[in-house]
């Protein structure tokens, strides 16, 4: 016990330690890694055994995760946004079977995309489950949701999605702790038979109890700690927050609030404070970061008044909320804080110098211009990806993790020739095998670079679940071994790698490049580590 200054990613999981985890399942992604790389550190964690260690992908870790909890034991599953999309075939699959040990599925939300592909509210999938869902408005609520979550996943039979987003992982505040929890002794579902094989006549009695549970999780929201009314004199108007948008509110109004506030930060929709807070005012504005969610539910209930938020443009659709948005949606006239001063450069992101992708790129350049435009280049997402822009602009495309493979093949099958792809290794290992196998399969005509930097680099050198093993997991998807050609990405073997990119580009059936040099930022941390 004690008082910290917390990151809210650090709050989530010194709450889940304290709160009796035995481990945490996750695949790294901004802004979720640091509540893995926490427990990964945590001198408590690793007394007392709690399994951290990555896993390969999100869908593997959730599922990891299951078997965990199926054994009753207390388990923490961690993923950035995009990362639930990966994993939602598992996700939607709980929501039937329920959960044995306590369960907490985190979702690092990332709006206005600051390290993402793109920008989407996990809320919604919480609502396609029909999952009890927690958002924190701030750091201490993080950690008293996780250290409470486990308890109530356990008391309900279900999982606990818990969404945060970008400003709520990444800032930091005063956070108290609470007394360390023993862990669950192991313990199987005596139920699990009809809970757990998801035949269709056993889903179907599970998807009736998930229904009927509703109700439950509705008085749960309704009496939950952590959605509050707020009462106010100046009823003209009503404001609904939800997660951290009850912090941007609170830092408008210093001297407390002017108008009834309807705090929401557990779901669902605790239907009876919103009917009450409709019923009393003369219009809504809805506050909450990411989509429209509970400003459209609150449509449907509060078709009288006029509701306020990103539907009719009072706040703007996309982006993240901000103190001064909200400001301005309460008719304040607020000059930004945060511009940034004219003295700084905006500089696009470069890859490093003495990258090895650099030197992937400049020899790829120089055979891809050979081709005189007919070859395409399908990449991935990874640090790799900076291959977009000047000077390299190497790549054709860059969609969701594993689609570089995908796509070169269908592209190939519809006669692009050559088709190239270009895939990290992490992401390689995440979902690109599977498409290597598709390409083996039908013999495809592509040539698939795996830009090996031994290690996951976007997302700040992470283990990496194929290092030193990728050629023997492309030869044992069935690659012809002689067409799993290795290459040291460095200036000196320019003309060789120029050589056996051409040549397995004319060869016509599935080449795998490896071009294999180690991270120069996981190299120099290496060596200071070393020297202390
Ligand atoms: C579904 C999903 N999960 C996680 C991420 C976050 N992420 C982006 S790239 C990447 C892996 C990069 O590693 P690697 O492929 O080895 O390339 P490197 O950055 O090392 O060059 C990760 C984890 C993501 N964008 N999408």
């Amino acid at each position: 016990m004690g008082k910290h200054l917390f990151l809210g990613d650090e709050a989530v999981a010194q709450a889940a330690i304290d709160a009796g985890l035995s481990g945490v399942y996750a695949y790294p992604g901004t802004p979720s890694t640091e509540i893995t790389e926490y427990i990964q550190t945590s001198p408590l964690a690793g007394e007392r055994g709690i399994h951290s260690r990555w896993s390969t992908n999100e869908k593997t870790a959730m599922e990891e995760a299951l078997g965990m909890s199926y054994a009753g034991k207390r388990v923490l599953c961690c993923m950035k946004h995009v990362g639930l999309n990966v994993a939602a075939d598992c996700f939607m699959n709980i929501a039937m079977s329920g959960i044995n040990g306590g369960m907490i599925i985190v979702t690092a939300d990332d709006p206005s995309m600051h390290s993402s592909q793109n920008e989407q509210d996990n809320r919604v999938y919480g609502n396609f489950a029909m999952l009890p869902m927690l958002e924190p408005s701030n750091q201490q609520e993080a950690y008293d949701m996780v250290y409470n979550g486990f308890e109530l996943s356990e008391k309900l039979g279900y999982p606990i999605l818990l969404r945060i987003t970008t400003r709520m992982a990444h800032s930091r505040s005063g956070v108290v702790t609470r007394p360390l929890k023993a862990e669950n002794a192991m313990h199987t579902p005596e139920d699990g038979r009809s809970r757990f094989i998801l035949l269709p006549a056993l889903a179907r009695k599970r998807f009736r109890v998930l229904l009927d549970a509703q109700q439950t999780f509705v008085k749960l929201s309704e009496d939950s700690p952590y959605n509050t009314y707020f009462d106010a004199p100046d009823k003209r108007l009503g404001i609904v927050t939800a997660g951290i948008a009850f912090n941007y509110l609170s830092e408008n109004y210093p001297g407390g609030f002017e108008h009834p506030v309807l705090k929401i930060t557990q779901y669902p929709l605790p239907v009876r404070l919103a009917v009450k807070l409709i019923g009393e005012c003369d219009e809504l504005l809805v506050l909450e970061e990411g989509f429209p969610i509970v400003e459209k539910q609150l449509n449907f209930y509060g078709k009288r008044i006029t509701i306020h938020g990103r539907l009719d443009g009072t706040l703007k659709r996309d982006g993240e909320l901000t103190p001064d948005e909200v400001g301005r949606a309460l008719g304040r006239q607020i000059t930004s804080y945060y511009a940034v001063p004219e003295v700084v450069e905006q500089r696009p992101p470069a890859l490093c110098q003495g990258c090895g992708h650099r030197d992937m790129y400049e020899a790829l350049n120089e055979v891809v211009a050979e081709y005189k435009g007919a070859a395409k280049v399908f990449s991935d997402i990874g640090c790799y990806t900076l291959g977009a822009l000047p000077p390299f602009r190497a790549i054709d495309s860059c969609i969701d993790m594993g689609a570089s493979i995908t796509m070169a093949k269908g592209a190939s099958d519809a006669g692009i020739f050559p088709a190239l792809a270009v895939i990290g290794d992490s992401t390689f290992t995440h979902s690109g095998m599977t498409g290597l196998l598709d390409c083996v399969n039908e013999n495809s005509n592509v040539t698939i670079i795996i830009s090996d930097n031994e290690t996951t680099a976007m997302t700040g050198g992470q283990d990496s679940a194929g290092t030193g093993r990728l050629a023997a997991i492309c030869a044992g998807i069935g690659v012809a071994p002689a067409h799993i050609r290795a290459m040291i990405p460095l200036k000196k073997n320019f003309e060789e790698m120029k050589t056996i990119i051409r040549e397995e580009i004319e060869y016509k059936g599935v080449s795998v490049l490896i071009p294999c040099r180690e991270c120069i930022q996981t190299l120099s941390r290496k060596k200071k580590e070393s020297k202390k």
